[in-house]
Formats: C-alpha cells, structure tokens, sequence
C-alpha cells in the first residue's frame, strides 16, 4: 500500500453520498468506444437509460446536477472515468483513451465549483475513474490499458493529500476496467465475475462470484442502503436479496454496447 507520511489514513463508508455529477449524452454517444465492436446502441435508449439512473439517485436522497452534452465527445457521459470526488476534495484524472482526453477540460469548472479543493494529475501517466474502487479503509487504483502504473502512482500521491490510502492492483488484459467485472456489496464484500475474483487486494473481504451467464451484473453501484443492479440480472437479485439488501433494477442494455455499466455514469461524494 502506498505510504501516505503525515497524513492519517481516512476511514469511510464509500457509499453514504450525498451528492453526484451526471452529464446528458449527446447524439455522438451512439458513436461511443467500444473494444469488440458491435452494434451502435440507440440514441432514445441510451437517453431513457440515462434518465431512469438520474431519477434513481434523486429518489435515494442525492442532490444530482446533469451537466450540458458536449456532442465533440462521445462517451462524455461516462463522468466516473475522468475524475475522482470525496467530501475532503476532487481530482482531475488523465482518462487513458485519447479521444476522452478533452473531456477534463469541459468538467475542471463544475467541480470547482463544488468542492474546496480540487487537485489534478499532471501526467505524463493516464488514470481512468473505472480503473478506482473505493474501499472503507483504502482507494484500490488497478492497472489496465487505460491507467498506467505512472498514472497509478501519481494518483497515489494525489489521494494521499485528501488522506486516503491507495493501493495498486492488476487487472487482466482483456477486461476494460477494475470495476468492470467488480463492485461494492458492502464495506465488507465484493462482488465480482469468477474470472477476478482472486485479487490480492481483497484479502480478509468477502468476495461474492456473479451467478452464470450474469457477469456483467458484477458492475453494481451501491448507492447509501441500496444496491443498483442491472434489469436483466435475476439471478444476481436473488443473490443479493437474500443477503436483505435493497435493490432497484436499471435498463442498461443500450449504453452496454458501448462497454459502460452503472458506476459509469457519475461522479459521486
Ligand atoms: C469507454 O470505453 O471509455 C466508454 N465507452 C465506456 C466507459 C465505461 N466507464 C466505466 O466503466 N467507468
């Protein structure tokens, strides 16, 4: 885990948010990144997806603000990937595709405007918010083939000055993000695809597999006591359901043509 001198290590819950920062798709997002090709999703599909999740986090009690499209950047509306945002303060990232790299630029001033401090990576590494997961006790930051181990060590030092802990993790090379195939149950436990189950870093948590047939389940978000879960997902509901957790079902068959899932589409504190 990365040394943070003078800084005690916060302990949170990393889903009691009370805030979040969602951007409108524009038409261009139908034009999105995708790695193993496919159809163009829908432009009406991904907008109602898009706001089912926006009405979804408004009903558990966040304040969320729906930033303007920006039609120059496709997958624009994926806000988790080009910062990260804690009560204590915001960082711009380095999103590691080239074409998502003008996206920081359109988001610098909304966050300013939101938090008291806000630190930015200044490179030459890449860090894509998708690659961040948020433990009670530490920030795992993996390595994938859009955050560098430049970029990892950078944000390392950056989320040492807001007082968390980052720890650097792989991710096997034909999965997009860390959180692709992996989310947060709990403080406690994990869910996560068989294939990444045994990370290292989750020594002394609980991982929970995706039923078959269902990882792409796995990209959950938790959101304060309720668990966002993809609609088509039921044997993953049964799962988590039978652990009592509350649950809301979300469409998310359109924006999963262009490779996102549920954490994808906000900035949350
Ligand atoms: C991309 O490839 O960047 C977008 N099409 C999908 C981004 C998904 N973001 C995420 O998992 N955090």
């Amino acid at each position: 885990m990365a040394k943070c001198s003078g800084y005690a290590a916060r302990m949170t819950t990393p889903y009691n948010f009370t805030h979040a920062l969602c951007r409108a798709p524009a038409p261009s997002a139908v034009n999105g990144i995708r790695a193993n090709g496919g159809p163009d999703p829908d432009f009406r599909g991904l907008l109602a997806e898009h706001e089912t999740y926006v009405a979804t986090l408004r009903d558990l009690g966040l304040s969320v603000d729906v930033l303007d499209p920006l039609d120059d950047f496709p997958d624009a509306l994926f806000t988790e990937d080009v910062a990260l945002t804690f009560p204590e303060g915001a960082i711009l990232l380095r999103p590691g595709a080239p074409s998502r790299a003008g996206e920081v630029a359109h988001i610098r001033e909304a966050l300013a405007a939101r938090h008291g401090r806000l630190l930015a990576m200044s490179g030459p590494g890449y860090a894509d918010g998708g690659d961040i997961l948020r433990l009670a006790d530490r920030v795992i930051v993996g390595l994938s083939a859009r955050t560098d181990r430049a970029g990892a060590e950078e944000l390392a030092g950056l989320l040492c000055q807001l007082g968390y802990a980052a720890e650097i993790a792989e991710t096997p090379p034909d999965v997009l993000h860390f959180k692709s195939g992996r989310g947060l149950i709990d403080e406690g436990t994990i869910l996560a695809v068989p294939a990444l189950a045994n990370c290292p870093q989750f020594a002394g948590l609980e991982v929970v597999t995706t039923p078959p047939g269902e990882a792409p389940a796995a990209n959950i978000l938790r959101v304060r006591d309720t668990i966002l879960v993809g609609d088509r997902w039921s044997a993953t509901h049964a799962l988590l359901g039978a652990r009592g957790l509350a649950i809301r079902s979300l469409p998310t068959d359109h924006i999963a043509h262009i490779d996102a899932g549920l954490s994808c589409m906000s900035l949350r504190w």
